[in-house]
């Protein structure tokens, strides 16, 4: 693994960066690329932040217009270096990641799952979230604090602790959100356009999650599955089921809450979240080629539902 030194001296010697993180992008992904992109700013660097899946509406009012980039047409020509935020596989990374092969990777996650695919590594697995390493990295490049760049990074933080509420907060959480308030995040702010900010859809879907949530007491998890025809009929998006897995899990005898949606491609999407101590996630999640945290972690997979869910259930 490299020091966060070794990646700023990277950082500082290149030219023309692009910086990007995983497909369907969270608050931490987009917050921690926000900050970073502002900050390298300062320094006359040529850089921009492209992402291949459109940004969550609820995401928006941390960007101005253009500031982040969708993927499309876009090739590399003179780029020189390519920083990958908060994405825990090579799979995650989408297009992007893979046309730029070619150019030094700079890979910074928190997920225990990341294996370091990059020609640089900062992966902390004791961090809660991305966002909290680009804290550490900007406070050592020196970055002039602004409104922007400490809302981006406290959006992150609540993204990644659902709102200081995971087993991953800890003191230095507190403190780097309490320095980002000094410097210009409004808590009440990101709370009401990032966190409660839920589409009717939106509200209708986790509905339906909830509506359809079965209980395994033998293996206190709690499952639900929504299909391609939910969407349709609440005209809503794979982002309106977002939260749907946090809700599950807070049935007081659930150990373990599964969420599964059906993709447009007719694969399924899981996420996992745990109460537990014992269990790890991320192994479970690895059956499926997917990974994630020990507590929080997901996948992707053409198997049936009711054999993702057997086979979950096989291993806890
Ligand atoms: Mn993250």
């Amino acid at each position: 693994m490299d020091t966060l030194k070794a990646i700023i001296e990277k950082i500082k010697e290149s030219k023309k960066i692009i910086i990007s993180t995983h497909l369907s992008p969270d608050g931490d992904g987009i917050g921690a690329g926000i900050a970073l992109l502002l900050a390298i700013k300062q320094f006359n660097v040529n850089v921009r932040f492209i992402i291949e899946d459109d940004i969550p509406e609820n995401l928006k009012f941390l960007i101005k217009d253009k500031e982040v980039e969708r993927l499309e047409k876009f090739e590399i020509t003179d780029e020189d270096l390519f920083i990958l935020l908060d994405t825990g596989s090579i799979d995650r990374m989408g297009l992007l990641g893979k046309k730029n092969i070619k150019i030094p990777m700079i890979n910074i996650d928190h997920h225990v799952s990341n294996i370091g695919y990059g020609d640089y590594n900062y992966i902390d697995t004791s961090s809660g979230s991305a966002s909290e390493i680009i804290f550490d990295l900007l406070e050592l490049l020196n970055v002039k604090w602004s409104k922007e760049i400490a809302r981006a990074i406290y959006t992150g933080i609540v993204n990644d602790t659902g709102n200081f509420k995971h087993s991953n907060v800890t003191e230095k959480t507190f403190l780097k959100a309490a320095f980002l308030i000094k410097e210009g995040a409004n808590n009440n702010e990101v709370i009401n356009k990032f966190y409660d900010n839920k589409t009717y859809a939106g509200i209708k879907l986790l509905g339906r999650g909830l509506e359809k949530a079965i209980y395994v007491s033998e293996k206190k998890v709690i499952y639900s599955i929504i299909l391609q025809k939910d969407f349709i009929k609440y005209f809503g998006n794979k982002n309106d089921t977002d939260s749907v897995v946090e809700n599950l899990l807070k049935y007081s005898e659930a150990n373990v809450a599964i969420f599964i949606r059906e993709e447009k491609n007719g694969n399924y999407k899981g996420s996992m979240r745990t109460k537990s101590e014992e269990i790890d996630l991320n192994k479970i999640a690895s059956i499926f080629a997917g990974g994630g945290h020990k507590k929080a972690a997901g996948f992707s997979t053409n198997l049936a539902p009711e054999k993702i869910i057997k086979k979950i259930i096989e291993n806890i």
